[in-house]
C-alpha cells in the first residue's frame, strides 16, 4: 500500500514537473528530488533496469546451450527462391520501422512483427546488427537498414519502384525529412513525456519499467532533441516541419500523389514515417498548419489494412549470438 501510494504521488508530481518545466526556473525543479517518491522511482528505476539486463542475459545462456541457426546478414534476396516468411523486428513507434511497414503493407506482403525490447534487445541479441527495424526472411538470412530492406524486397518482387524521381524524394525523406521529427515530438518536456507515453504503450517494456522509462526516456530525449536540432541546423522546430511539409506539398501540385494516380516508393517513405508520429502533438500541429491531410488521408486508404501478425518472443527463444 505503503509502495502503491509512493509511485501515486510520484506519478503525480512527474506529471506536474513535465506540464510546468518550462515555467520554473532550474534550481527550483532540482527540489523535486528532495521529494521521497521521486527518490523511490529513481531507485526502483535503476534496479529495475539492473534486473531486466540479467535476466535475458540469463535468458541467451540458455538458449546458446540449444543454439538454431542463426540468420546470416545478406545485401539482397538473390539466394531465396521463394519469400514464405517474413519476420519484422522492430520498434511499433520508430519511423524506418513504420517505413517497411507502409511497403509491406502497400504490397499486401504478410509478415510478423516482433516487438523488441529496447533496454535488453534480448529478441535481436542473435544479431551483430544493433539496430531495428532488421528483416529475418524464411528464417534465413537478415536484412538491415529501411532502405536497404525495402529495396531487397522490391528487387525480389521485380516491382520496378526505384525510379530516378522516386529516389529523389526518397533520398529527401532518408536524409533530411526525417531528422525533422524528434526535435519536434521531444521539443518540450511535456511533448517529450506525451511522446515516451505513447512509446512505451506501444513498446514492448516490462510492465514495471513502463513508468520509470517514459520518464527517463522523456527527460532523455528531451536534451538529446536539442543537440540533434543543432546538428540539423534547426531553429524553430516546428517552422522547419512545416517548411518540408510545403517543400514536399509543392512537389505534389495538383497530383494525388508524388506517384500520380498511384502512390510511388516516395509516397511510401513520407507517409511510413509521418505515420511514426501520428496521435501526437506535432501530427496535430502539422495538419493544423498546413494542407498535407488530404494526401496523408489518401495514402492511408491507398496502403490500406496490414497483413501483419504480431508475436512477442520470449527471450528464452532468442537464437545465438551473430558470429558474422
Ligand atoms: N538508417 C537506419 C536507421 C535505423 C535506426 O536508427 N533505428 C533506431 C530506432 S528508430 C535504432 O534502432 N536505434 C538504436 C537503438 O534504439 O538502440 C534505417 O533506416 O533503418
Amino acid at each position: 500500500m505503503m509502495i502503491f501510494h509512493s509511485f501515486r504521488r510520484a506519478n503525480l508530481l512527474s506529471r506536474n514537473f513535465f506540464r510546468n518545466f518550462h515555467r520554473q526556473q532550474f534550481f527550483k525543479t532540482l527540489n523535486l528530488f528532495n521529494k521521497k517518491p521521486i527518490q523511490f522511482s529513481l531507485i526502483a528505476l535503476a534496479g529495475s533496469v539492473a534486473l531486466s539486463f540479467n535476466l535475458p542475459y540469463r535468458a541467451e545462456t540458455k538458449a546458446i546451450e540449444g543454439a538454431t541457426k542463426v540468420p546470416r546478414i545478406v545485401e539482397d534476396l538473390r539466394d531465396v527462391n521463394k519469400i514464405e516468411k517474413i519476420d519484422l523486428y522492430q520498434y511499433e513507434a520508430c519511423p524506418f520501422c513504420n517505413k517497411v511497414r507502409a511497403y509491406l503493407d502497400f504490397h499486401q506482403i504478410p509478415y510478423t512483427v516482433i516487438e523488441v525490447n529496447p533496454l535488453s534487445k534480448s529478441e535481436v541479441r542473435f544479431s551483430s546488427y544493433k539496430k531495428v527495424p532488421l528483416l529475418v526472411v524464411n528464417g534465413e538470412c537478415q536484412l538491415v537498414d529501411s532502405s536497404k530492406i525495402i529495396t531487397a524486397i522490391s528487387n525480389h518482387y521485380n516491382f520496378k519502384d526505384h525510379t530516378e524521381e522516386a529516389k529523389k524524394w526518397t533520398d529527401w525523406v532518408d536524409t533530411f525529412f526525417v531528422h525533422i521529427l524528434a526535435p519536434n515530438i521531444y521539443r518540450t518536456m511535456s511533448e517529450a513525456y506525451e511522446a515516451f507515453g505513447y512509446i512505451t504503450e506501444t513498446g514492448n517494456f516490462s510492465s514495471y519499467l513502463v513508468y520509470p522509462s517514459r520518464v527517463t526516456g522523456a527527460s532523455i530525449m528531451y536534451y538529446i532533441s536539442k543537440r540533434l536540432k543543432n546538428r540539423h541546423n534547426i531553429t524553430d522546430e516546428r517552422k522547419s516541419l512545416y517548411e518540408g511539409v510545403n517543400v514536399w506539398l509543392s512537389a505534389l501540385a495538383n497530383k494525388k500523389f508524388m506517384g500520380g494516380e498511384q502512390p510511388s516508393l516516395a509516397d511510401l517513405y513520407m507517409y511510413g514515417v509521418l505515420r511514426s508520429i501520428e496521435g501526437l502533438s506535432t501530427f496535430d500541429d502539422m495538419l493544423a498548419n498546413t494542407n498535407i491531410a488530404g494526401w496523408y488521408i489518401r495514402m492511408k486508404a491507398a496502403v490500406g489494412p496490414s497483413g501483419r501478425t504480431n508475436k512477442k518472443v520470449a527471450s528464452q527463444q532468442s537464437l545465438t549470438t551473430q558470429k558474422n
